[in-house]
């Protein structure tokens, strides 16, 4: 364990105070910490120095403490089904049967989002407000006789509930003619100026940085510090996200932030030897940084750098594929337990969640995404209610003031530990007299005063040792670690790398997690019987299941020891602990084959679906190849032998292929069938070609089909022939894939 990177200070704090006075860092201003200014030549010590100033301004702390704030898509491409409108769609087609923006924002309420932010407008240029500066709004549709204000009945229903306020205006407008010309940046402005004064305080405005070509056939240069000045001298407390100096966006849609993530970020470059310093101005920068870039705020990022600035990331998620509402895709709303998990990655990453509901067209939240947001949000509290630490003897290895007790867990940030600074191994521990379980950490450093943490281990004293239960790099605003239940009646965390003299921690928890339910074997296939054992993380719980499919509750049967199946069958399972919190529902489903299978050549180890019997288990496997109901294999030829038992007669032979070209996923140029009554003298029954077709976009299934009746069979053998090379111009590419799921006898 490499133990400390950082330097003592002490002996050279005046010096410090020069250099950070050089550097335009004024103590006393957290406006002014925000950014500082890099003096040309700093040293990495020096630049570290510089970092541990860059604190948040004080509208960037009240919005990272929010955690979870949510996104209203909601305009003319909720009535049109489309996700970017081309801005000719008509205003007539807005028309909401029952808005009610209270049901949202009680929604958002209840399951614990403090912000909401509303599409004002999107690409499509349509306005949710009668703008006095365009017809392409409310004010043309039929909704309330042309006289509603969505963004109004949307602020009012926020001051009811007491949520905060934000609003997404779209810098890409596809319906205002002044688009790609200076006049549509005034047009924005006065737009911007409508909803900024107009609707209240507003807390975070978003600004998407799409940029495509208006009705004109024309892009526009956006006049981004004119939109930002705008928004500070109207709305100083509200952040200014995505293009703007205050929030970053994380680099992806998928909901899962950085496991490192510096809130300190260099954001602009020049040659370490440059005397030329790019940003001077105290003007709002344009942020000049790669937000998907992999590490952002590293020692060896910030080498180089010219200004450094606290700009926090917010990880942007929809609950459903799209960002508007689409009734095709109500099946497709994401689970509670995918919500947890977004919120652990997100959240618990050092990042704000910005979860997207979207209205339907009646102008509600459908019934299906509020109940998995109650269910997502009652697991939160489940899991979060109780701090295991409560209860315990904390000791620190050393402390600059006393560590009173409950300064780790009150919940504030003002409160915290920190270290002496001479503390060569800073650490805190943990002693119960009785044992505990828990399954999930949660840290916070005080962040009003910067991000020092570099590294930090949870140990747990087990079977006489100490042994390292979860680490983890950067903690920020926030860290969650979820790990597999562990009991313990000692555990300590170490600090082994940070910025600055000395770690600070202002909260630490240790949850138990809601209980899990384990399958021994997972979902397979299989050929005569199967024995299943559930375990649970937590030996006291309870576990109830289904073996019918339905969904079980506490009415269903206890398990009381090894299920033995002899049939396809679905499992479905959840646990309830001691204290009577439930898990959630978990199912494998165990698929009896109809003949054993030999495969030639083995799949590629990360796509066996379980087994090769799979293939014979007369359940298809959907068009997700990566589901593990396919076998993939890549740059070798499918080559599989059908035991039929016993010498019988058969009619046909079809199998299923999946073809997904964006994955290098093809069906066999050709498949040739051989029968044979006892594995030897094959004889050749069929040559199938794939029918020519254009290829599809999407994921599809494809059959090729022997049709032919055979006699005095026991054995078959299918040879699927791979693509020889994957189609595109890049001669580097990767051997193309041939996915399959199944193989019918009939
Ligand atoms: C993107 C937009 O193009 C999407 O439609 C959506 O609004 C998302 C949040 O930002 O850039």
């Amino acid at each position: 364990m490499g133990y400390k990177k950082h330097r003592i200070l002490k002996q050279s704090l005046l010096g410090l105070g020069v250099f950070l006075a050089l550097a335009g860092c004024f103590r006393g201003d957290e406006e002014d910490r925000q950014r500082i200014s890099v003096p040309p030549g700093a040293t990495e010590e020096q630049l570290i120095d510089l970092a541990l100033e860059v604190h948040p301004a004080p509208r960037q702390l009240s919005w990272q403490k929010l955690e979870m704030t949510a996104f209203l898509h909601f305009g003319i491409n909720t009535f049109t089904d489309q996700e970017w409108g081309d801005g000719s769609d008509l205003p007539e087609l807005f028309n909401p049967t029952k808005l009610d923006p209270r049901q949202w924002i009680k929604t958002l309420k209840d399951s614990g989002f403090k912000l909401a932010m509303l599409t004002a407008k999107h690409h499509d240029g349509f306005c949710l407000w009668p703008s006095q500066f365009t017809d392409y709004s409310v004010k043309r549709s039929p909704w309330e006789g042309g006289n509603g204000d969505v963004m109004r009945e949307f602020v009012d229903a926020c001051h009811e509930f007491s949520m905060k306020v934000g609003v997404y205006l779209s810098p890409w407008d596809r319906h205002e003619q002044t688009y790609g010309s200076e006049a549509y940046n005034d047009y924005f402005v006065q737009q911007l100026t409508e909803l900024l004064t107009n609707y209240g305080p507003i807390d975070e405005v978003w600004f998407d940085g799409a940029n495509g070509e208006g009705p004109n056939g024309v892009k526009q240069e956006y006049d981004w510090s004119r939109y930002f000045s705008t928004v500070r001298s109207l709305q100083p407390e509200a952040v200014i996200a995505i293009m703007g100096p205050d929030v970053r966006w994380v680099g992806t849609e998928t909901g899962f932030g950085r496991e490192t993530e510096w809130s300190v970020i260099p954001i602009a470059y020049e040659a370490a030897d440059s005397t030329d310093s790019p940003v001077t101005s105290k003007g709002i920068f344009r942020p000049q940084i790669n937000p998907m870039d992999y590490d952002l705020g590293s020692r060896e990022k910030l080498i180089g750098a010219r200004e450094l600035s606290w700009y926090p990331a917010e990880v942007d998620v929809s609950i459903r594929p799209g960002w508007f509402y689409h009734a095709n895709q109500d099946n497709l709303v994401k689970s509670a337990e995918q919500l947890l998990e977004i919120y652990l990655t997100s959240v618990g990453r050092n990042a704000v969640l910005l979860l997207n509901v979207p209205p339907n067209k009646e102008g509600k939240i459908a019934s299906v995404d509020s109940l998995q947001l109650v269910n997502f949000h009652q697991s939160l509290e489940e899991i979060f209610r109780t701090n295991q630490l409560t209860g315990g003897i904390i000791t620190p290895s050393t402390s600059r003031k006393r560590l009173e007790t409950g300064y780790l867990s009150d919940g504030s940030l003002n409160t915290f530990w920190e270290p002496e600074e001479d503390d060569a191994s800073p650490s805190i521990s943990v002693e119960w007299d009785q044992p505990h379980l828990f399954g999930m950490m949660s840290l916070q450093e005080p962040i009003q005063e910067g991000q020092r943490i570099e590294k930090f281990i949870l140990e747990a004293f087990v079977d006489e040792t100490w042994q390292s239960i979860a680490e983890g790099t950067t903690v920020g605003y926030k860290r969650i670690m979820h790990f597999p239940t562990v009991k313990a009646t000692r555990v300590r965390l170490i600090f082994p790398e940070y910025r600055g003299p000395a770690p600070r921690i202002a909260s630490w928890g240790l949850y138990k997690d809601l209980p899990q339910v384990y399958f021994e074997p997972k979902g397979m296939a299989f050929s005569d019987n199967l024995r299943i054992t559930l375990h649970t993380d937590d030996p006291d719980a309870v576990v109830y299941y289904t073996l019918d499919g339905s969904l079980p509750d506490v009415q269903s049967d206890r398990y009381t020891g090894p299920i033995e199946l002899y049939g396809t069958t679905e499992i479905r399972t959840f646990a309830v602990s001691p204290a009577g919190t439930k898990g959630f529902v978990k199912s494998q489903l165990y698929n009896k084959a109809r003949y054993k299978i030999l495969l030639e050549h083995a799949p590629d180890i990360r796509f066996t679906a379980g087994g090769s019997l799979i293939l014979t288990d007369g359940i298809r496997g959907g068009t997700q190849f990566d589901n593990n109901r396919w076998l993939g294999f890549q740059g070798t030829d499918l080559e599989a032998i059908i035991d039929l038992g016993t010498m019988t007669s058969i009619d046909g032979v079809t199998l299923h292929f999946l073809e997904d070209i964006g994955q290098n996923i093809y069906p066999p140029d050709y498949v040739d069938i051989y029968v044979s009554p006892s594995l030897k003298n094959w004889r050749k029954v069929g040559h199938i070609l794939p029918e020519s077709r254009d290829a599809s976009p999407l994921p599809v299934g494809l059959d090729l089909n022997l049709d032919r009746h055979l006699d005095n069979i026991r054995f078959i053998k299918v040879v699927g022939k791979n693509h020889p090379i994957p189609k595109g111009e890049d001669s580097e590419e990767a051997p193309a894939w041939i996915f399959i799921d199944e193989i019918t006898i009939q």
